[in-house]
């Protein structure tokens, strides 16, 4: 029988244990991340988790996501401190698979999300200062493990298209412009990677394609990405 076993950590609520190989798939909003971990997900021994926008739609009966559409400086702090949460909730999550693939990640919300808020005049400095102590502290207290981002990169049009073909409710406000910012922040980031510390090697996927051709580059990178290198 093959075991993988690819690094060994510590997660809070384990002892020491033989961790899988963890990947992040990121990209513009409607980039086509969850086509992309469908794709995968039938794939036997990856685990595939999803991004927790139902939570984010629906938190006993409020709908954080939309509040911050609607006003993004009342409440864009809401929104993103339960965006963390729930991302680290996933990042921390007990796998039992080899390999897991998970949409976005704690750090896409910080350096892309919550910059783009703040950069934007939309969050006060007061509460970007919050987010900030609250992020730093999760790194330097939890183990928060990465070993590939999978990055879908679209031009802004391709999903600002897609955007108004899937008719989202709370995001019938989103102009183009706002992706751009959100593209140009990834790309800083991942490309160019003069913003933050990109915390795994970054394997670049064009998705601006239709699905089939989308299907087949995933073909072509799967032995990367299930080996967890770019
Ligand atoms: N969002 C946010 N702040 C974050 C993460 C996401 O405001 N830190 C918003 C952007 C979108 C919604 O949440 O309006 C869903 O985010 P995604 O783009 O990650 O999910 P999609 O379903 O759009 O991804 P895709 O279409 O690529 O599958």
């Amino acid at each position: 029988r093959l075991i993988l076993v690819y690094t060994v950590g510590v997660f809070p609520n384990q002892e020491a244990c033989f961790m899988h190989l963890g990947i992040c798939i990121e990209g513009n909003i409607a980039s086509g991340k969850t086509t992309c971990l469908e794709y995968f997900g039938k794939t036997s021994n990856i685990e595939v988790i999803a991004e927790p926008v139902h939570k984010w739609r629906n938190l006993k009966g409020h709908n954080p996501l939309a509040l911050m559409y609607q006003d993004p400086a009342r409440w864009g702090l809401t929104l993103q401190t339960y965006v963390q949460l729930t991302m680290l909730d996933q990042h921390v999550t007990t796998m039992t698979s080899p390999v897991t693939l998970m949409e976005r990640s704690i750090y896409s919300a910080k350096y892309i999300f919550v910059e783009n808020l703040y950069r934007s005049g939309k969050m006060p400095e007061v509460d970007y200062a919050v987010l900030s102590e609250w992020f730093d502290w999760i790194m330097r207290n939890i183990h928060v493990p990465v070993d590939l981002i999978v990055y879908l990169q679209t031009s802004p049009q391709t999903c600002y298209e897609r955007l108004i073909e899937r008719c989202r409710e709370e995001e019938q406000v989103i102009p183009l412009e706002y992706l751009e910012m959100i593209h140009q922040l990834y790309e800083d980031w991942l490309i160019h990677q003069t913003s933050f510390k990109v915390p795994a090697p970054v394997l670049v996927i064009p998705a601006d394609h239709d699905v089939q051709k989308m299907f087949c580059q995933y073909e072509e990178h799967r032995g990367k990405i299930l080996m967890g290198s770019k």
